[in-house]
């Protein structure tokens, strides 16, 4: 068997040319038809939706939080700002005694099925902001499941949160939604949903701002404050973890695959 060069096309074209090129043009829209197979497997798999929130014309209705010593949350709408065309959140953080408290989406259901993403989250922070017991400030993922007045809430670990006095300008954070990446909530949980229920239930999601520590034991350890400080977020969901869209490809090809074999 010989591979037709473009001479044999145009020139010598024996029978065994003519099979091999009827062959190929055969080869050919299979291929091509395996190929559109490929792309709608990928299009009709049930991929996990990503949401990412841009804030880029609106405060999309997220609220701001602040907390006294006696634990008392005041929420009220974030305010919306853009520079240069980019849209996103600000609060300023100066009253040591009404500190911000951290951000909520108004609608936590946007973002869909929440197992096995990942958070991610841009934010800057203006000036430097201290915590009110002299502990490390914390930037925290959270996510809660407020259902009939239980509540369940789980938020991201010290080993994946972040001080955001150790970064400049607008930095990218992003925390897998994964049980030992999260701690359970220990003041305001009433319930004993485990991880795995909470994030099949999500009816709330956002930051949270604490210090550092798994036990938050008084209402001392949340808020962040500093004379003239803000804390500005923007881009706010989810992220289709690699892994896994390697494995919506990889069944795409297995279709395709299987395709070829029954041809
Ligand atoms: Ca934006």
């Amino acid at each position: 068997m010989r591979v037709p060069s473009p001479e044999g096309v145009s020139a010598g074209k024996d029978e065994s040319d003519i099979y091999l090129l009827r062959k190929g043009a055969g080869a050919m829209r299979k291929f091509t038809a395996g190929l559109v197979l490929l792309l709608v497997g990928m299009v009709v798999s049930p991929a996990p939706a990503a949401y990412i929130e841009t804030f880029d014309s609106s405060n999309a209705g997220w609220y701001y939080g602040t907390i006294n010593n006696a634990g008392d949350v005041t929420t009220g709408v974030a305010a919306w700002q853009q520079t240069g065309g980019n849209g996103y959140i600000v609060q300023g953080a100066s009253e040591a005694t009404n500190r911000l408290y951290g951000y909520q989406a108004k609608n936590a259901a946007i973002f869909g099925e929440l197992s096995g993403m990942i958070l991610t989250v841009d934010l800057q922070l203006t000036g430097s902001i201290a915590q009110y017991e002299g502990a490390d400030p914390m930037v925290r993922f959270y996510i809660g499941s407020l259902i009939d007045e239980t509540s369940n809430y789980f938020v991201s670990n010290d080993l994946v949160s972040w001080n955001p006095n150790r970064f400049t300008g607008w930095q990218s954070h992003k925390v897998t939604l994964s049980e030992e990446n999260f701690l359970r909530w220990p003041n305001a949980d009433t319930g004993d949903k485990t991880f795995a229920q909470v994030i099949a239930t999500v009816t709330d999601i956002g930051l949270i701002f604490t210090h550092s520590s798994t036990t938050f034991n008084n209402f001392a350890s949340l808020g962040f404050y500093g004379d003239g400080a803000a804390v500005a977020i923007d881009n706010f969901g989810t992220v289709v973890p690699l892994p896994t869209a390697i494995l919506l490809l990889g069944a795409g090809l297995v279709r395709l695959a299987l395709y070829k074999r029954r041809q």
